[in-house]
Order: structure tokens, then C-alpha cells, then sequence
């Protein structure tokens, strides 16, 4: 895979430039999280709303938007949390935007990254998130049992993401808050909730389940409710609209 490869040139290189005892020493690091699990459960909306300018399946979203005014306005509307995209290759996104967003706003803050490293939950947390993302499709059980688990003793909430039944059976042990399943498909792009419809029943009630991806409406959460979800994941319907903060407003009661 292209982009695991990537991450582990990008790795390599920053942990020769930041050090890990650098990264824990700073301030964020440091700080007391806050629980977006805890959010979602206590939660009606259940909305996650994500910062993202641009991705490898529909391109240019948006080009001219300014994180400090999105986190503000996603918290305004009251989301129960927001989703950063830190990728700079394929998602046009930063470090910098974690922290930007973590300074204008008081929600939970999701690094939305493809995480291969130890390394990278620790510059997480460094950089403002309350949550880390583990994709199943990228990692071995072994290392989402080390990622977890290693996310969970620095105070960080874990969303694992799947996408079909073998990666959900590979991937359930406690050390994980929240199962997201990925509407969209990573290798065709194509979008459909009857992959959250199905995997639902399959995933233990003891975790939060979240659907990601394709949510356009508020409709397709209506629909989605009955099979237990209790956090949706929306980005590109919020950013394509030129204020994204209000965009999402209409999902919130
Ligand atoms: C948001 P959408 O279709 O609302 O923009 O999707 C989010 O689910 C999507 O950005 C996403 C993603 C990912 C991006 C889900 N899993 C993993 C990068 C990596």
C-alpha cells in the first residue's frame, strides 16, 4: 500500500527531528482529555464534523477554509466533536490544523490520520487530540492491540475503523471505545450505509458504533439509528458548503 509506505518515510524523518521525549514534555501533552465517547453517549446528534480540504476520491472540497473559524463553528452548533485530518499528501491537511483547532474550540478532537507508529499517538496528543483513529485495513490485530493500549494509558479514546466483517472480527478487544464503519469503499470510492446496516449487528454492544462517510442527510441518520449507531461521521458535506459551522447546525436539534 502506497500510503503506508509514505507514513513510514514521514515517521522516520520527524522522529529524528522531535524526539518523543520532546513531544511528552509539552504542555499538550500534558493536559487532561476530554472523552468523545462519553460526548457521542450523552448525545442526540451524535455528530462528529470532520475539517477536510481535500480527498483522493473527490478532490478539491475546499481550498480556502480557515480551521480556527470551522472548529469554532462546528462548536457553536453544538457537534459532540470534530475530526482533523493531519495528512498533508493526500487530504491537504496538518499538524498545525490539530493545533489551530485545538486552540479555538473545547470539543474532543479526533486525529484523523493513518496511524502505523507509536509515534504518531504520542505527537497526537502533543498536538491537541482527545481521540486517535486506527484503521483496520492498514494494521495487523497485534498492532491494534498495541496502538490501543497504548493510546488508552495516555488518556486518549480509540475509534477503530472498518469496513467489512473480517476486519471487525479481527479487531474486537476492550481496549477500544468506539467501532467506526466506513461507509465508502478505500479501494473503489463508492459509498453505501447498507455497509453500516450490516455490520452492524456484528459489532458488540459494548462499544460506541459510528458510521463514517456518504452522510448527506439528516434522513440517512434517521436511518441508520434503529441499528444502534450513536456517532456520525460527516466531512464533505459540511466543508463543501462555504461555512461550515452553520452547514452543520441543521443536524443538531
Ligand atoms: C468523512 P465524508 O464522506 O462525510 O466526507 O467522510 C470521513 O468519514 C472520511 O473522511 C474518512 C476518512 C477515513 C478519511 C473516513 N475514514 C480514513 C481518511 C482516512
Amino acid at each position: 500500500d502506497n500510503i503506508v509506505a509514505d507514513k513510514r518515510i514521514e515517521v522516520d524523518l520527524k522522529k529524528s527531528i522531535i524526539p518523543v521525549k520532546q513531544l511528552e514534555q509539552s504542555a499538550l501533552f500534558n493536559r487532561n482529555t476530554i472523552s468523545l465517547a462519553n460526548n457521542l453517549k450523552n448525545s442526540d446528534s451524535g455528530i462528529i464534523a470532520e475539517h477536510k480540504r481535500r480527498s483522493p476520491s473527490k478532490s478539491i472540497i475546499n481550498q480556502k477554509s480557515n480551521v480556527f473559524d470551522v472548529a469554532k463553528g462546528y462548536e457553536n452548533a453544538g457537534v459532540c466533536g470534530m475530526s482533523v485530518l493531519t495528512d498533508g499528501k493526500y487530504f491537504g491537511g496538518s499538524l498545525d490544523d490539530l493545533l489551530v483547532a485545538r486552540a479555538s474550540c473545547n470539543l474532543p478532537l479526533l486525529r484523523k490520520e493513518f496511524i502505523i507508529d507509536e509515534y504518531q499517538i504520542i505527537e497526537a496528543k502533543a498536538y491537541g487530540a482527545d481521540v486517535i483513529l486506527l484503521i483496520a485495513a492498514i494494521l495487523t490485530r497485534h498492532e491494534i492491540k498495541q496502538f490501543s493500549e497504548l493510546a488508552k494509558s495516555l488518556q486518549l479514546d480509540v475509534l477503530l475503523e472498518v469496513h467489512n466483517e473480517e476486519e471487525l472480527h479481527k479487531s474486537i478487544m476492550p481496549s477500544l471505545d468506539m467501532l467506526g464503519v466506513n461507509n465508502r469503499n478505500l479501494k473503489t470510492f463508492e459509498v453505501s450505509l447498507d455497509i453500516s446496516k450490516t455490520l452492524s449487528k456484528l459489532i458488540p454492544n459494548n462499544f460506541v458504533k459510528v458510521s463514517e462517510s456518504g452522510i448527506s442527510s439528516i434522513e440517512a441518520i434517521k436511518e441508520l439509528k434503529p441499528y444502534g449507531y450513536q456517532g456520525f461521521l460527516i466531512g464533505e458535506n459540511f466543508m463543501k458548503t462555504d461555512n461550515a459551522g452553520e452547514s452543520s447546525k441543521q443536524f443538531i436539534k
